[in-house]
C-alpha cells in the first residue's frame, strides 16, 4: 500500500513542509509499517517554500499530478480538511488521517484519525507528536518546521501565535544556531517578492476558497513587507477579479493586502455586495474599492470567520 501525504492546493510554506515532516514522522514511528509514505504537494511552491527547502537541503515533495493513485492506496490531509481546498486528485473516501490547525469542515463516511489543535502551524503540531513518541526530527525536518511557524505565525506576531510554537521555534532556533530575526527577516523578504508576477498571479498568489453556508468566498491574502508596490495595483488588481471567481467557483472574493510589519491589512473587493459584506465584517468604510481592516493578520483568526459572520447574519 501505498500513503500519500499532502497539504492543501495553491501551497504555502507549511503546507509543503508538514507534508515533508509528517512522512519522517510516520516512517520514524512505524505506524505503517510496510506501507510506502510518499509526501506530495498540490501545486506550485512559492519563492518562500524554495528557500526554506533550500536552507535546509530538504528535498521539494514531487507534485501529486505526477502519480498515479489507486483505489487501494491512502492519503493523509495535512495543514487543511475542507473539500474546497483539497486537490482533485484525493478522494473523500481515500482519507485516512488529519493533521491541521484550521477550522473543521469535513464529511467522511468512515472513522478517520484526526490530530487537530488551535496552534500557529501545523509544524508545531507534527513537532509535538515527534515529542510524544520519544523520537527526533532530522535535522532537515526541525529546519523546515521552524520556517513553517515564522511563516504562518508572521514571526511569532500572529494572533494565532500560542507559547508552544514560541517555545518550539525558539528550541530549534538554538540547537542550529540560527538567529530567528534574521531567518524570518530572509522568509518575509521571498514572501513579498511580486517580481514577474501578473495581476491574475498576484490575485492568486495565496487564497484559499471556503464554503460559508453554501456560499464560495474566494479569499487571498498578499502578505508584504511593500505593501505600496500591491496598493499601486489596485485597479487591475480588481478587474481581474471576476475572472478569477468564475475560475474558482466563487460567488464573493476578495484580496487582503497585508503589511506584515506594521502589522495592517487592507482589503480590495470588486462589486457593492462585496463592499458592504467588507463594511459589517470589520466595521470600516470602503472606498474606490479598497477598505483599512486595521492591525488584523491572520486569515484564519482575523479575517475568514469576520467575513462568515457578516454572511450569515
Ligand atoms: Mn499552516
Amino acid at each position: 500500500m501505498k500513503i500519500y501525504i499532502t497539504g492543501h492546493t495553491n501551497p504555502d510554506l507549511d503546507t509543503v513542509a508538514s507534508a515533508y515532516e509528517y512522512a519522517e514522522f510516520l516512517k520514524k514511528s512505524k505506524r505503517y509499517e510496510g506501507a510506502e509514505i510518499i509526501p506530495v504537494r498540490s501545486g506550485e511552491i512559492n519563492k518562500e517554500t524554495l528557500i526554506a527547502f533550500e536552507k535546509f537541503g530538504a528535498k521539494v515533495p514531487e507534485s501529486i499530478e505526477e502519480f498515479d493513485i489507486e483505489a487501494s492506496d491512502a492519503i493523509i490531509l495535512v495543514d487543511h480538511n475542507e473539500e474546497s481546498q483539497r486537490h482533485p486528485k484525493v478522494k473523500g473516501e481515500q482519507v485516512i488521517e488529519i493533521v491541521d490547525h484550521h477550522k473543521i469542515n469535513v464529511n467522511f463516511n468512515s472513522p478517520v484519525r484526526i490530530d487537530v489543535k488551535p496552534v500557529g502551524c501545523t509544524g508545531t503540531i507534527i513537532h509535538e507528536l515527534f515529542n510524544m513518541y520519544g523520537i527526533k526530527p532530522s535535522k532537515e525536518t526541525a529546519g523546515l518546521m521552524l520556517c513553517g511557524i515564522l511563516s504562518d505565525t508572521v514571526g511569532l506576531k500572529s494572533g494565532t501565535t500560542t507559547g508552544m510554537d514560541s517555545s518550539i521555534a525558539h528550541d530549534i532556533a538554538k540547537e542550529q544556531n540560527i538567529e530567528l530575526e534574521k531567518l524570518t527577516f530572509e522568509l518575509f523578504k521571498a514572501k513579498s517578492d511580486i517580481t514577474g508576477m501578473s495581476p491574475t498571479q498576484l490575485a492568486k498568489k495565496d487564497f484559499k476558497v471556503f464554503d460559508f453556508g453554501g456560499t464560495k468566498v474566494f479569499i487571498n491574502q498578499i502578505e508584504t513587507v511593500e505593501p505600496e508596490k500591491v496598493i499601486e495595483m489596485k485597479d487591475v488588481l480588481i478587474k481581474v477579479m471576476d475572472e478569477v471567481k468564475a475560475e474558482e467557483n466563487a460567488s464573493q472574493g476578495y484580496i487582503f493586502i497585508t503589511d506584515i510589519l506594521k502589522v495592517n491589512s487592507q482589503a480590495l473587493y470588486s462589486n457593492e455586495v462585496e463592499k458592504a459584506v467588507i463594511e459589517k465584517a470589520f466595521t470600516t468604510q470602503g472606498i474606490n474599492g479598497i477598505a483599512d481592516i486595521g492591525p488584523k493578520m491572520s486569515r484564519k483568526k482575523d479575517i475568514a470567520p469576520a467575513i462568515e459572520k457578516a454572511l450569515q447574519s
